[in-house]
């Protein structure tokens, strides 16, 4: 079949929107028409060439929602007209990773997704001949997308397209680093770096776990008024002070229970360590650095107590999680509405990548 997509040709170019060949599912796979899909930070990421996986020519776009048409042969857990929301994070049950019960990053597919191909080492686009590569397991800045049957969660029929594709990574990243990753508890400090549209999340599930002190941090003041409306206590723009962390240490009396890097900038994934209480404190690295950046710190920062650690997809098992995050949203929760700040055709699709930079959207929200 055809499918209109956006497909990054080449590094730092604009998405072209060309008419693709598109494969059927094979067996255990499933075909999905996209109907929206969300315009996140780790695709400017890819496109703009910071990726060590990134490929060209793909596809982009992980955060999407649709309807399924068509099924591979051996597929039971969906089936053509289901609602769903593809995973990057699949939950096969059976791999070592997910019979752990420790973690999310499921290994079933992992090094073939990673590679821009299907789990049988092919593609299922392709353009004038050429084989186009897959991204993230879900290129859902395409009309239709295949994708692993393992890497499609199943949602209810009234969640609208539009805002529940953002629980295809950045809601569930942000409130699912509160809630699986640091554990929030009641009373706890918290603060979050980055108010973009992982961050806001973070700041909602921290309010929704009952912590005390939910600090926000940005250099663009914009964020402040975001931030407000989705639980934040207090904010700080760096520019205003002079050491962030020593301010940010004296502010919470000591350092935060948790912090939450939410910029993928290395500096910043330092401060957010060291703005931790001695002890105890616990950071947790959300955004994604360029390739070949590293993280540092004195080790005497973790001699004495704080943790560092990190989270993908916000520990959420996409399968089982995301149906439940969706009832969150759709039962009032947590909000979603308000962070689509842009719906762009699919021939916009670049003025959404602009918006980001700009850091005039929170999130933009393709419609097919
Ligand atoms: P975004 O562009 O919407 O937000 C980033 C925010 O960080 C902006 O508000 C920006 O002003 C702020 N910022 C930038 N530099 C800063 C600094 N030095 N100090 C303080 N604030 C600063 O991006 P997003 O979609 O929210 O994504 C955030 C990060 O999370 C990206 O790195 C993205 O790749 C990553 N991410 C990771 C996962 C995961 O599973 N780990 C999932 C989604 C996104
Ligand atoms: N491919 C990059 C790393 C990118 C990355 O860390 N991706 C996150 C999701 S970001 C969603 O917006 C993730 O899920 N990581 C776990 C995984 O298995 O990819 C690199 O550095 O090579
Ligand atoms: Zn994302």
């Amino acid at each position: 079949m055809k499918t209109r997509a956006a497909v990054a040709f080449e590094a730092k170019q604009p998405l072209e929107i060309v008419e693709l060949d598109l494969e059927g599912p094979k067996a255990g796979e499933v075909l999905i028409e996209i109907m929206a899909s969300g315009i996140c930070h780790t695709d400017a990421y890819t496109l703009d060439g910071l990726d060590s996986e990134g490929l060209f020519p793909s596809v982009l776009g992980h955060e999407g929602a649709g309807v399924v048409r068509a099924i591979g042969a051996g597929v039971f857990s969906v089936m053509p007209g289901d609602h769903v929301i593809p995973l990057y994070t699949p939950e096969c049950r059976q791999c070592k990773s997910c019979l752990s019960g420790k973690t999310n990053l499921c290994t079933a597919i992992r090094a073939t997704q990673g590679k821009g191909l299907m789990p049988d080492g092919t593609t299922r686009f392709s353009y004038k001949g050429q084989a186009i590569s897959h991204y993230m397991g879900c290129s859902t800045f395409s009309n239709f997308t295949v994708v692993p049957e393992i890497a499609v969660a199943k949602i209810r029929e009234d969640a609208p397209f539009q805002t529940s594709c953002y629980i295809g990574c950045g809601v569930t990243t942000g409130v699912g680093a509160v809630v699986n990753t640091a554990k929030v508890q009641v009373g706890d400090n918290v603060i979050v770096f980055g108010l973009g549209g992982i961050g806001l999340n973070v700041l909602q599930g921290a309010k929704m776990a009952g912590a005390n002190m939910v600090v926000g941090v940005d250099v663009n003041p914009d964020r402040e008024e975001w931030g407000r409306r989705f639980g934040m206590t207090h904010f700080v723009n760096p520019k205003d002070v002079t050491d962030i962390v020593a301010h940010l240490v004296a502010l919470t009396d000591g350092g935060a229970d948790y912090t939450f890097d939410c910029t993928g900038n290395t500096t910043v994934m330092r401060q957010a360590l060291e703005a931790c209480h001695r002890g105890w404190g616990t950071s947790i690295v959300i955004g994604v650095a360029e390739a070949g950046m590293e993280i540092s710190t004195r080790p005497f920062q973790l001699v004495t107590g704080r943790n560092w650690l990190g989270t993908a997809f916000g520990g959420a098992k996409g399968r089982t999680d995301v149906p439940k995050i969706v009832d969150w949203y759709m039962n009032g929760k947590i909000e979603i509405d308000p962070m689509i700040t842009h719906v762009l055709t699919l021939d916009e699709i670049n003025q959404g990548f602009d918006l980001m930079h700009a850091g005039e959207s929170i999130r933009s929200v393709v419609v097919f």
